[in-house]
């Protein structure tokens, strides 16, 4: 994947309060082009996998309980600087400390259901956008 493009996930908590239209919304006026999504829902041993660098915290368990809990949208999206806008766009992981119109500011109810995922790094963003997506499922 180059690295103009992240992955995200908009999570269970966002699904089930009806916030998926307006996170896309806010995700495409703000520049990013979706090249490749998903709605489908993550298992155990799939959360684990995608959570792994987590699993020695102690919030480890409820993160996995959470994600698996219900449908995601899983996304690639693409933009100049994808990783770095995106976690800009998103605000801070407690939307408590979340900027002002940052999606997690709008959408988050907490620090553990904080509505989406965004890549932490280009390396990340290829990694997950792969665990998620086939060759032919990006356009
Ligand atoms: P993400 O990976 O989902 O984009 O979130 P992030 O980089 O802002 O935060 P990270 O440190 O990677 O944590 C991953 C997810 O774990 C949950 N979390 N819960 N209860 C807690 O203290 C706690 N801390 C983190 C959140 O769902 C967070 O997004
Ligand atoms: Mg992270």
């Amino acid at each position: 994947m180059a690295t103009n493009r992240t992955f995200t996930m908009i999570k269970p908590d966002a699904v089930k309060n009806g916030h998926i239209g307006a996170i896309l919304e806010k995700i495409t006026a703000s520049g990013f082009n979706i090249v490749a999504m998903k709605y489908t829902q993550l298992s155990k041993r799939d959360a684990e996998q995608f959570y792994a660098i987590h699993s020695e915290r102690p919030f480890f368990g409820e993160l996995v309980e959470f994600m698996t809990s219900g449908p995601i949208v899983a996304a690639i999206l693409e933009k100049d600087n994808a990783v770095d806008d995106f976690r800009t766009l998103i605000g801070a992981t407690n939307p408590e400390e979340a900027a002002e119109g940052t999606i997690r500011k709008l959408f988050a109810t907490s620090i553990g259901e904080n509505a989406v995922h965004g890549s932490d790094s280009d390396e990340n963003a290829a990694i997950e956008g792969s665990f998620h997506f086939s060759g032919r499922e990006i356009f």
